[in-house]
């Protein structure tokens, strides 16, 4: 007889009652819901280990929104009825809009990708959409795709393109029952269809996914306003996945990624920190991490707001986030004529500086062997590993040892020879006080 495993389970189970493994076993092989069904592409493979390699990328949040210069959520915050919303797209007229300024600026900072918002909240499309006339072609005096031409300048730079793609909508009458924002303030009907708007969203990311070259991944956010909300998430991420098997699928839902996902993302907070309230329900998982943050306290352009972060703590952000293995999405947010603010230009040339000198020690690495201490971060790439001293001042530092022997110990660049002591107590590391660097003091240990 051929004894399966279920069957020699039963016999053994006349016996004793079936272990809560066993059953959960079963559970998982019998319901395919609950198993992981998605089976990412060797080439979707390939693009999370280019993504894992790539370290730090460019968010954009820009829309018809910039024209109020009060930050992108102005028509949830000011409670603008959509019929007076609908108004601000003829004010958007970003004639100094340059896709090679801001390509070039990227490149400058050491960006490896552009993640720019196709619709925001708002549910105005920065595209040619034909789904809805509700866009940048069709409502604007502007009427020019700003995301194609953004597009055919990352390929032709090389600079690969994510789409940010709101979910949550305070435009479509069909987002109903409504979230926790976006209520009757909108005067849109007490009525609508949510899987209509569902349908209208997967016809808007086909034409994304369709009409603008390899697209690197979807940017999702937005499913925390509905969050018991049926999302269909599975049909819209095998269809992303069916249309472009290699873009890389992510969703800021604040949650533990699910089943269909290629990238985890972290908001304002480095993974598994929750310094801003946003990642209280996260777990780290397994996929590949990034780290989004504001260049200033908006995303989207906000006039009054000046909080510039300075170069140092953008590096400081940038490094940290890669000794926790995650890369670093660095946001702007460009005003409505299509310019980028001065001084985030400044600081973005900045950071490209130090990363022209120090990229080695970030670009290819991944995080680790030690996990993140007050003192700095570890990255490790082949047989290196760089110590980063963010915040020590200190001629010598003694780190845990994690079972490798050290060759040698180098100061990052210059590989000047350092004093270097392994014993029980851990790795001490002599590092002249002239050389400690009040961003961060790299040292390269080469391993045995
Ligand atoms: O509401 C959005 C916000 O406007 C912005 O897009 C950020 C970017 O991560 N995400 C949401 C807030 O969680």
């Amino acid at each position: 007889m051929k004894t399966t495993r279920i069957s020699t389970l039963r016999q053994s189970a006349r016996h004793k009652p079936w272990p809560v493994g066993v059953l959960l076993g079963l559970l998982l092989l019998t319901t395919p819901t609950l198993a992981q069904t998605y089976q990412p592409t060797p080439e979707n493979m390939k693009n999370r280990e280019w993504f894992q390699d790539a370290k730090f990328g460019l968010f954009i949040h820009w829309g018809v929104y910039s024209v109020l210069g009060d930050g992108e959520w102005v028509m949830n915050q000011q409670q603008i009825p959509v019929k007076i919303y609908e108004k601000i797209p003829t004010f958007f007229n970003p004639t100094d809009f340059d896709p090679k300024a801001w390509v070039q600026m990227a490149k400058a900072a050491g960006m490896k990708y552009i993640t720019i918002t196709s619709k925001h909240h708002d549910g105005f499309a920065m595209w040619d959409s034909k789904v809805s006339d509700y866009n940048i072609v069709k409502r604007t005096p502007y009427g020019k795709d700003v995301l194609k031409m953004l597009a055919d300048e990352c390929h032709k730079e090389g600079i690969k393109l994510f789409f940010y793609h709101s979910q949550l909508d305070w435009h479509s009458p069909d987002y109903f029952p409504r979230g926790s924002t976006g209520g009757s303030w909108t005067g849109r009907p007490e009525s609508g269809d949510m899987n209509k708007y569902l349908d209208y969203m997967d016809a808007q990311l086909s034409e994304l996914l369709t009409g603008y070259g390899e697209v690197a991944g979807i940017w999702f956010d937005g499913m925390w306003d509905k969050k018991n909300a049926d999302w269909r998430l599975q049909k819209t991420y095998s269809l992303i996945h069916k249309l472009q098997p290699g873009a890389l699928v992510g969703s800021n839902h604040h949650v533990t990624p699910f089943d269909g996902e290629d990238f985890q993302m972290f908001e304002k907070d480095l993974p598994g920190h929750n310094t801003t309230g946003f990642s209280g329900e996260q777990t780290v998982g397994a996929l590949p991490k990034e780290t989004c943050e504001t260049i200033n306290n908006s995303w989207g352009f906000n006039l009054k707001d000046d909080h510039h972060k300075s170069k140092k703590e953008l590096v400081q952000y940038l490094v940290k986030a890669a000794g926790y293995g995650a890369n670093f999405l660095l946001n702007v947010g460009p005003m409505p004529n299509g310019k980028i603010q001065p001084e985030h230009i400044a600081s973005l040339k900045g950071v490209g500086e130090w990363l022209n000198v120090n990229g080695e020690t970030i670009y290819g690495t991944r995080g680790g062997p030690l996990t993140a201490r007050d003192w700095g971060v570890t990255t490790q790439k082949g047989n290196k590993v760089y110590v980063h001293l963010l915040n020590w001042f200190d001629e010598s530092i003694t780190i845990p040892s994690w079972g490798k022997k050290i060759k040698s110990a180098t100061l990052f660049p210059g590989k000047t020879p350092i004093k270097f002591l392994e014993n029980d107590y851990g790795i001490t590391l002599k590092v002249p006080k002239a050389s400690l660097d009040e961003i961060d003091t790299i040292i390269e240990l080469e391993l045995k």
